[in-house]
């Protein structure tokens, strides 16, 4: 029976014995293994009771295994819902209540803490560690090495991936199989991907970028990745002479540079690098032409929308630019008033329509209808501009949003736990120029009268409450937050006065 994406992406590998994922430590396994161990954990979801359109919630470090769960959700027709390794016990509850997961399966150091949050929710619970072990892989290992694919279509989810708002709580954001299988393809030609390629493979497998841009690309193509753990230059270094390409965030490419071993010669080879997630800074980008020769591919995706568009492989990449938009991805610059489509030239919000866009908010009909519509065209929520020749530049965000290191911080998330804390009257966050990170936040709190809040003491809160990755960099208390006329916080005025903050400061 028909499943396009476990179809057009697993199965069509079935029985090659090339290898797939090339180990951090050094071993190998081939697309037959990967799809033998996917088999597998699909048989336990089937023997779990999971049924197809059911969530299964992963919270789990890195591994062949994390991504063969990936494949064997794929499989069985059941959604995947990855989330970030630095999620707080709080954080994730949310996640697990608003998705109705039926299974969690989570690192065993965490069992502990969630195993009340899943039982309390109806959800059974699994652990996977960072070496493969765990509950899950248990009840794989009798399970047969086949499955009997479950008939999806094109339009059935495969993923639904959380994504904060500017207020209120986060959104699932639903994704198709078409969504994923569409975009997989449109890159794999666009990038001129094919199965002699390996990929250098260094970003988390819970978001977009690492999941469905660089994993899907290179099983579209049936090539090869060399599957790190996470982002470490010395592995990175060290394993770049067997790669062909490589995907990342900025702050890759920053650190990349910052490392004396980075050279020209390094990566003589090498066919490709594709940057995205948060902007690439022109300077970095004429930074490594001028290190290596290479002249880095920038695209611009959003988890709602897969990529919507890219420098060209051949023809002009031009920094500071996301590129021109993908085939079958209409792209326009509107009135963030009236909607209405402004010309070439002036700078709006960038709205987007195709296959690659999501079908809606998971149960949270009133949030799509603000940000799709009913022509079908996406409100990203950046602002950007075309220019005369196409090329698509984002200018701004009408979204409160920090890009931390490519990872999304919501200012009003932690405005929430600021106000909370003893002392504060009240706070603003703001994203900064970060060396490292291209953004960090800033918290700043405004004392109740005659109180001094304990910043330790907030800082211990906000800990507690928020994963370390939104942790602001800095907390400052301030007298009181610009206004204007109207009474609102003009954030415009706090990024300018703080944007040296961390000017000159090292990672
Ligand atoms: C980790 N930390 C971060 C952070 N990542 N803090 C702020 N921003 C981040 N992005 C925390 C760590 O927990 C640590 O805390 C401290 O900051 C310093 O850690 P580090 O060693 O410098 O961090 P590292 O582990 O090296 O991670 C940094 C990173 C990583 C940039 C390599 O965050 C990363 O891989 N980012 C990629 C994110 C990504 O894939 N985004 C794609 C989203 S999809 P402590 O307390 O230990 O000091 C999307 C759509 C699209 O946006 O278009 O692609
Ligand atoms: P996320 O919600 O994590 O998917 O983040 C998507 C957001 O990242 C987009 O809406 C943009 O604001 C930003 N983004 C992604 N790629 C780029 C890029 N190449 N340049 C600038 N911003 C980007």
């Amino acid at each position: 029976m028909a499943n396009p994406l476990h179809d057009r992406l697993f199965a069509a590998h079935e029985g090659r014995t090339e290898t797939f994922l090339h180990l951090a430590d050094g071993g190998a396994l081939s697309y037959a293994e990967f799809l033998a161990l996917s088999a597998r954990l699909a048989n336990v979801l089937a023997a779990a009771g999971l049924a197809p359109g059911d969530r299964l919630a992963a919270q789990v470090p890195k591994s062949p295994e994390a991504l063969a769960l990936y494949a064997a959700c794929a499989q069985a027709g059941v959604v995947f819902l990855p989330l970030n390794t630095a999620y707080t016990v709080e954080e994730l509850s949310y996640f697990i209540e608003n998705s109705g997961a039926r299974l969690v399966v989570c690192d065993p150091g965490q069992q502990a803490a969630l195993a009340p949050v899943a039982a309390g929710l109806g959800a059974q619970i699994e652990t996977l560690d960072a070496r493969g072990a765990g509950s899950l892989m248990d009840a794989a290992r009798d399970m047969p090495a086949a499955f009997e694919t479950v008939a999806r279509s094109e339009d059935d989810l495969a993923g639904l991936l959380y994504t904060s708002g500017t207020t209120g709580r986060s959104k699932g954001a639903m994704l198709t199989q078409g969504n994923l299988l569409s975009n997989a393809l449109t890159l794999a030609e666009a990038w001129r991907f094919d199965a002699d390629d390996v990929l250098l493979h260094a970003l988390p497998i819970f978001h977009t970028h690492g999941l469905f841009v660089a994993t899907n690309v290179m099983l579209a193509v049936g090539g090869a990745m060399i599957f790190l753990p996470k982002f470490d230059p010395d592995a990175v270094i060290a394993r770049l002479p067997e790669a062909t390409a490589m995907m990342g965030v900025p702050t890759f490419y920053t650190r990349l540079l910052d490392d004396q071993r980075f050279s020209g010669e390094l990566v003589a080879h090498m066919r490709l690098f594709v940057s995205g997630s948060a902007p690439l800074l022109a300077e970095t980008h004429r930074r490594f032409e001028a290190r290596t020769g290479h002249r880095i591919l920038e695209r611009y995706g959003m988890t709602e929308t897969n990529m919507n568009t890219s420098n060209p492989y051949e023809g002009e990449r031009r920094p500071g630019t996301v590129g021109v938009p993908l085939p079958d991805v209409d792209l326009k610059i509107t009135d963030p008033e009236t909607g209405a489509a402004l010309p070439r030239g002036e700078i709006g919000m960038i709205e987007v329509r195709g296959p690659n866009v999501f079908k809606g908010y998971w149960r949270m009909p009133d949030k799509t209808a603000e940000e799709l519509r009913p022509d079908g065209f996406f409100i990203t929520g950046d602002l950007g501009m075309i220019d005369a020749d196409g090329y698509v530049h984002i200018v701004g965000r009408s979204k409160d949003l920090v890009i931390s290191g490519g990872l999304n911080v919501y200012p009003k998330e932690i405005e929430l736990v600021l106000d909370a804390q003893p002392g504060v009257l009240e706070s603003a966050v703001v994203g900064v120029p970060h060396p490292d990170l291209g953004e960090t936040a800033v918290g700043l709190i405004v004392a109740e009268p005659d109180a001094r809040p304990d910043i330790a003491a907030i800082e211990e809160a906000v800990r507690g409450a928020l994963a370390r990755f939104k942790h602001p960099r800095k907390l400052l208390v301030v007298e009181s937050l610009p206004r204007n006329a109207m009474g609102k916080v003009q954030k415009n005025a706090l990024r300018a006065r703080y944007r040296d903050l961390f000017a000159g400061v090292e990672g």
